[in-house]
């Protein structure tokens, strides 16, 4: 039988899944160089190089019970297909399962908050290069560039972790924090929703993103922070940005996968 791509090959039902893969390849408010739109199926693809197993975290995402939905159709308006996730994902969450979107831009962190945002108060980690704080950019309300200012304004608690680049006034913000003191900005009692920028990875590591910016995370942050986060109640997470077209070894690809698989491994088994 035919077998259609999908993250660590799953082919498990939705009803009986626990962890709900959604991709959105969406590619249309980039700045520089994109390549998003490819994002999803290069982790799906690279997803067969890694093992199930999380030695780190003694897990095999297996146990998680994963299914993935495919991609969003993109060739619509911006505004329908943001549209489409946010119903995706109020259902995941309503139907009582986590939520994994995949981008494309960072934009849709924005429809995923406001999902989650239905169900009760909520605080947003994002991992970033950029503090993507501006109110508008290139007389856009809604993109790459402003997608956690939308996501700060809709959330009761945001803290951004790996910043290293800003405009200027919005080094002023409240919002950043380093790695080993994140954890004190979060509100224990809050849901938390994850979204992670590729980009908050040195670009040494994952060089596959839209905007690559030097003196990123090491692998090694990384797994500490979702150390940190297993003392939260992290409800969901997307990630965003990967742009395989700008890294011909796949290792930016594999990195994405791993993200996926720590997390898992971590915050939901
Ligand atoms: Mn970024």
């Amino acid at each position: 039988m035919p077998q259609r791509l999908s993250f660590l090959g799953t082919n498990l039902p939705y009803p009986e899944a626990r962890v709900v893969i959604l991709g959105v390849p969406l590619e249309r408010t980039t700045s520089w160089r994109g390549g998003q739109a490819q994002g999803p199926n290069a982790i799906r693809a690279a997803s067969d190089s890694v093992e199930f197993f999380s030695h780190h975290f003694r897990k095999d995402v297996r146990d998680a019970r994963i299914a993935d939905l495919g991609d969003l159709d993109p060739y619509r308006s911006v505004e329908e297909i943001l549209a489409e996730e946010e119903a995706e994902v109020a259902r995941i969450l309503r139907d009582g399962k986590i939520p994994v979107v995949l981008g494309g831009e960072h934009t849709v962190v924005v429809p995923a908050v406001r999902a989650a945002r239905k169900f009760g108060p909520l605080q947003v980690l994002a991992l970033d290069a950029h503090s993507d704080l501006r109110d508008e950019y290139l007389g856009l309300k809604l993109c790459h560039a402003t997608a956690l200012r939308r996501a700060q304004e809709l959330v009761d608690n945001l803290v951004i972790v790996g910043a290293r680049s800003f405009f200027g006034a919005d080094l002023e913000e409240p919002w950043f924090a380093e790695p080993p003191s994140f954890s004190q900005k979060l509100k224990p009692e809050l849901p938390l929703w994850l979204s992670v920028d590729l980009d908050f990875l040195d670009p040494s590591l994952c060089p596959g993103v839209t905007n690559p910016e030097p003196g990123g995370l090491s692998w090694a942050e990384f797994l500490g922070i979702l150390r940190e986060l297993r003392r939260f109640r992290v409800i969901g997470m997307d990630l965003v940005e990967l742009a395989p077209v700008w890294d011909p070894s796949g290792v930016s690809a594999v990195c994405a996968a791993k993200i996926l698989i720590e997390t898992i491994a971590a915050l939901w088994l």
